[in-house]
């Protein structure tokens, strides 16, 4: 630590994906010196790492980009209703370029460490290169499915062939033509990469443990005179966005499941399962996700599509989740994921009944059989909203460990702000609102930023959440979650992970409130001349 010199700057970032990249446009406009450290080569976060064969947007891409520059909404074409990840890399990069970012960006700079120094107001901040760096401010837009896990198997290390994780996937493209391929995991990742390397591999097998309800994406090329008409809606778009639950274009119907005739519920759910994006999961009866006759329907009705979409009954029961109910965890989209089953190169492995055992040099040993494959790929997910935070040693007053601190569960202030933590600010940390993420992206750094300048404006150096704050606004994350049938589930939405010590334990991971809501509670806080967080 004592051996590098130190460069100091008024405010550094840790990431340069897109909440990263906003905040250091808003950041340069508050005259502060900005740095971003990213860990990898280029911009982009979840969209310069998730390259896996397959993987777009879930949201409608004309959501999904950034709203706040009028002309570059204007100038920017999206190929298809929900762009493939390539495209979206390169969209991020053409901001970068626009606003000239990646000057003020340290790329290759993997952050290990960030000390917070009482008496000085400072953070120190160490990269994994043995850089030091000291800033007032210190904002971490590090994601919140950003940490991938690996499966705790033995023999991994002795895989001859190649192996990759969806979320660390190489640049170079991967060829599967005439390979045997593994899939290990059947979230929304091993869907998008499933139904495109069943395309090519001579032998595709899918280790599924749980399976999860899929429904259909019907993605579509958008074209230009479509664009066109995009682009003179974009204010209504966004206006949308700003206003339903969880910033989708989709919204729950103010209707409950029974308050219609069967009728009309069919039609409706028909009408859903027919219909581009999330409308089946996010627009469908209102008390789909917290009344279980209602979820017992819509499940229902989603294990007759299966049925008739898989052609083997026995496969096809195995694809139908028979623990949790449909929309209670991530709903992924696909594109003819099911009928991938009825390919003759594509075998379902219940990895629940005959569980994976260990990986050998030529492939998988199950608890029945031995398994030989060129390629392993794991979709085995993240450390979801608190892993990114886990993986950086940060400590804060009296040397307090964030890590040690949220051993029990995260807290926070609006996702944001942490007692104990002053001058740190988290654009997705825990119990922020995520849904379409870039608008809740977008509103966090536009509160962080407004923040900052109060400060600036009032001669402050220090913020820091109360403890009291931090309390009602985990009463409020606690409540807003109870009743919720998601709740009874696990999944990386209520902070399990198999594959992570002390991950076991269901709880409230995110916040469950609606983003309305959400935002009310962080522009209260702001309107109050900043209740709950102690400045000086
Ligand atoms: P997910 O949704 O967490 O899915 C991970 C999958 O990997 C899931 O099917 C897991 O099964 C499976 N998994 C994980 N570990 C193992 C082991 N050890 N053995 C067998 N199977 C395993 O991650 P995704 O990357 O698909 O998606 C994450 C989010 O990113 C997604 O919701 C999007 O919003 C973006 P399990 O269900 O635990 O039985």
């Amino acid at each position: 630590e004592a051996s590098a010199p130190t460069q100091t700057y008024d405010a550094l970032v840790i990431g340069a994906g897109m909440s990263g990249l906003y905040q250091l446009i808003r950041l340069r406009e508050l005259g502060l010196n900005a740095r971003v450290l990213e860990a990898g080569t280029g911009v982009g976060g979840t969209w310069y790492w998730n390259r896996y064969p397959g993987c777009r947007f879930d949201s409608e891409s004309y959501s999904y980009g950034f709203s706040f520059d009028k002309d570059l909404l204007q100038e920017w074409s999206w190929s298809e209703h929900f762009a493939p990840q390539p495209e979206t890399e390169r969209y991020l990069n053409r901001v970068a370029d626009k606003y000239d970012l990646r000057r003020d960006i340290r790329f290759r700079a993997r952050v290990t460490f960030a000390h917070w120094d009482e008496a000085s107001l400072t953070w120190t901040v160490g990269t994994e290169d043995g850089n030091r760096y000291r800033t007032r401010f210190l904002i971490t837009a590090i994601g919140a499915l950003s940490a991938p896990t690996m499966p705790t198997f033995p023999g991994i290390e002795d895989f001859k062939g190649q192996s990759f994780h969806t979320g660390l996937w190489p640049k170079e493209p991967v060829d599967f033509t005439g390979k045997r391929v593994a899939v290990i995991g059947t979230g929304a990742s091993g869907v998008q990469t499933i139904q495109e390397v069943a395309k090519t591999a001579a032998q595709l097998t899918v280790f599924q443990r749980t399976p999860n309800w899929c429904a259909p994406l019907h993605n579509g090329k958008i074209t230009p005179e479509e664009m066109a008409a995009i682009r003179a809606r974009y204010d209504e778009i966004f206006a949308r966005c700003n206003e339903t639950f969880s910033c989708f274009l989709h919204t729950p119907d103010p209707r409950g499941t029974f308050e219609v005739t069967e009728e009309e519920r069919n039609a409706f759910l028909e009408k859903l399962y027919g219909e581009r994006g999330f409308g089946i999961w996010v627009g469908n009866f209102k008390d789909m996700l917290t009344n279980r006759q209602a979820n017992r329907v819509i499940s229902d009705f989603v294990a007759n599509k299966i049925r008739q979409r898989v052609k083997d009954p026995k496969v096809a029961e195995l694809l139908i989740p028979k623990n949790h109910g449909f929309g209670t965890r991530r709903v992924p989209l696909e594109t003819r994921y099911y009928e991938v089953y009825n390919q003759p190169n594509v075998l379902l492995v219940d990895s629940k009944a005959t569980p994976i055992e260990r990986i050998t040099p030529t492939g998988i040993r199950t608890s029945d059989a031995e398994y030989a494959f060129d390629i392993i790929i794991y979709a085995t997910g993240f450390d979801a909203l608190r892993g990114a935070f886990d993986r950086i040693d940060f400590r804060g007053k009296d040397g307090v460990t964030l890590k040690e601190l949220w051993k029990d569960g995260a807290t926070s202030l609006v996702g944001m702000l942490q007692d104990g933590f002053p001058n740190m600010f988290m654009l997705l940390g825990p119990h922020t609102a995520l849904g379409n993420i870039p608008r809740s992206i977008e509103f966090n750094v536009d509160w962080v930023t407004a923040l900052l300048r109060h400060m600036q404006a009032h001669g402050l150096k220090r913020a820091e959440a109360t403890p009291e704050a931090v309390e009602t606004w985990m009463e409020h994350v606690m409540e807003v979650a109870q009743g919720l049938l998601s709740m009874e589930v696990d999944s990386w939405m209520t902070g399990v992970n198999i594959n992570v010590a002390g991950r076991q334990v269901r709880r409230v991971a995110r916040y469950t409130g609606s983003a309305p809501t959400y935002r009310g509670w962080a522009n209260g806080i702001a309107e109050r001349g900043y209740e709950g967080v102690a400045l000086r």
